[in-house]
């Protein structure tokens, strides 16, 4: 007798060429819920409905289709135990051999504006979770298939064993069936827990590792740990939407160091800007009025460390860019495109790694740590700027290209590990102190760096000074204007020392501590 595919999907891509194949290439008998039999039918393919088949019409608006001891039986039974057998003969079931189902569209749904809960409800799947998960459960005996990009591989596995799928075959559909109902039902979960309680929800969907492994690093932070890539989310966003033009496999330490210049890169998207990281912290940033002149005034203000950097372009890169870009050792590039002409131009340096990532904008909401026994999920750090907020405490006013400029740095700030000091002068950083376990210290590096360049500079901090010296230091230094949260209880014998020495010191009540 001919085998038995069951065939009930909500997308239909690929459905008529699939059951074309099984009834002409493989002698396949195929029975389909309502829609689906409809479908083929058309298609003019031979088909019989589930509700013919059982003699149970489909009821409830739908509710009920497949839901049927003759639909499941012939999932569930196992064809070497002979009593299962039996209980298909005395039943007048056929056993089913190949199960093909994809899902009510339910998170599609609720994407949707002015989805109410009665929509979403509806479109929660029952009969086609019951199959899938019968199906996998019985892999020893049968294919699922829950995905449309699974059809051609099936195909093609039978044709290359004789009509049957191999065992190896169908535990891999199997373990994939199971990663797609768990991921139904936690988007179902998760959609219900913000629709009821939004204040004691699940963890966030963008934790949901789903399983999906995208690449085994060679290793963590160091050679001797393990490491992996995931996909957070059921849809690729971020990094898992970039293209790698060239280079070598990227690393751990990449990938760390990829998303930290990235979310410093899209504090500017008005102006063409660059950054070179080294370790997450920002050894250069700098805006200018092409892609290029910013990349160059990145670069230099720190060419040393800049050397094995990751360098983050909020522009295409071009040809100039290009052959800048080429005259020193980097680790990475990013950039939402490339133009062919600095394609070719890269391409000498063949081991650098170039990242295409059209929407740099495309971050995480929250942020997470693993702590013994636990995970700390806290929002992104991506409250807007608004330097109307700011205060201005000393007598000295900034002009508004003071204020442009202490904007500038006070926003690279943000991404430099705590204690973070950072100078500018000419949106370009030329000092960056960064990871001191006492603020004065991360001043003091910063302005070695800068050293006579910090004459006439400003400077950024990401958290309060406790005391007067940062601003004594940057002072004597030459710094002429400050940014800094305010909110010490000695904030006053900051902002005295400042009108004393004749500095600009502006509060913005907001800190960034970055850990
Ligand atoms: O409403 S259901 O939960 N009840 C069922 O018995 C049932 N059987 C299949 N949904 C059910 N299905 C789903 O219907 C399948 O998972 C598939 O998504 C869809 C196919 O319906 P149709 O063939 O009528 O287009």
């Amino acid at each position: 007798m001919a085998r038995l595919a069951l065939l009930s999907t909500s997308n239909k891509s690929g459905l008529i060429d699939l059951a074309r194949s099984l009834v002409e290439e493989f002698e396949f008998d195929i029975i389909s819920s309502g829609g689906t039999a409809t479908a083929l039918k058309e298609a003019g393919i031979p088909v019989t409905k589930v509700a013919e088949y059982t003699g149970s019409p489909e009821i409830l608006g739908g509710r009920v289709k497949t839901l049927h001891p003759r639909i499941h039986g012939g999932i569930l039974a196992r064809r070497d135990v002979p009593e299962d057998l039996a209980d298909l003969t005395a039943n007048q079931i056929r056993a089913i051999d190949l199960v093909v189902v994809n899902l009510y569209p339910f998170e599609e749904t609720i994407s949707k504006p002015g989805v109410t809960l009665a929509d979403a409800i509806e479109q929660i799947d029952i009969g086609g979770p019951a199959m899938l998960r019968a199906s996998a459960k019985n892999h020893a005996h049968l294919t699922v298939l829950c995905d449309p990009e699974q059809y051609n591989t099936y195909l093609k596995e039978l044709r290359e064993n004789g009509g049957e799928a191999s065992l190896e075959f169908r535990q891999r559909c199997a373990l994939e069936t199971f990663k797609h109902t768990a991921n139904y039902d936690r988007a179902i979960a998760n959609y219900l827990s913000s629709s009821q309680s939004p204040e004691a929800s699940s963890l966030p969907d963008q934790f949901n590792l789903s399983g999906k492994e995208l690449q085994t690093l060679r290793y963590g932070e160091n050679p001797h740990q393990a490491a992996s890539w995931y996909q957070s989310g059921s849809t690729p966003t971020g990094w898992t939407t970039s293209t790698i033009l060239q280079g070598k496999e990227l690393s751990y330490n990449n990938l760390v160091d990829l998303e930290a210049a990235r979310r410093l890169i899209v504090e500017f998207p008005d102006t063409p800007a660059a950054a070179i990281l080294k370790h997450t912290n920002p050894c250069g940033t700098a805006l200018g009025t092409t892609i290029s002149e910013a990349y160059q005034k990145a670069f230099d203000t720190d060419s040393v460390s800049a050397f094995g950097g990751i360098v983050a372009l909020n522009r295409p890169i071009d040809a100039a860019t290009a052959t800048a870009l080429t005259q020193t050792f980097l680790e990475c590039i990013v950039a939402p495109g490339c133009e062919p002409e600095a394609e070719q131009i890269i391409k000498k340096k063949a081991k650098v790694r170039v990242l295409i990532l059209p929407d740099l904008t495309q971050g995480p909401p929250q942020t997470v740590k693993v702590i013994a026994g636990g995970l700390l999920v806290q929002d992104s750090d991506n409250i807007v700027e608004e330097t109307s907020k700011w205060r201005v405490v000393t007598e000295k006013q900034p002009t508004a290209q003071e204020l442009e400029e202490l904007l500038f740095a006070w926003k690279v700030a943000k991404h430099v590990k705590s204690n973070a000091i950072v100078v500018t002068r000419d949106r370009t950083t030329i000092g960056v102190g960064a990871g001191q376990m006492n603020r004065v210290g991360s001043v003091k590096l910063a302005l070695e760096q800068a050293g006579e360049k910090s004459k006439g500079a400003i400077l950024a901090s990401d958290g309060f000074f406790p005391f007067d010296d940062s601003v004594k230091t940057a002072a004597e230094a030459g710094i002429i204007a400050i940014v800094q949260p305010g909110g010490s209880m000695r904030d006053r014998d900051s902002i005295e020392a400042a009108n004393q020495l004749g500095i600009t010191m502006v509060f913005t009540d907001i800190r960034h501590f970055l850990h």
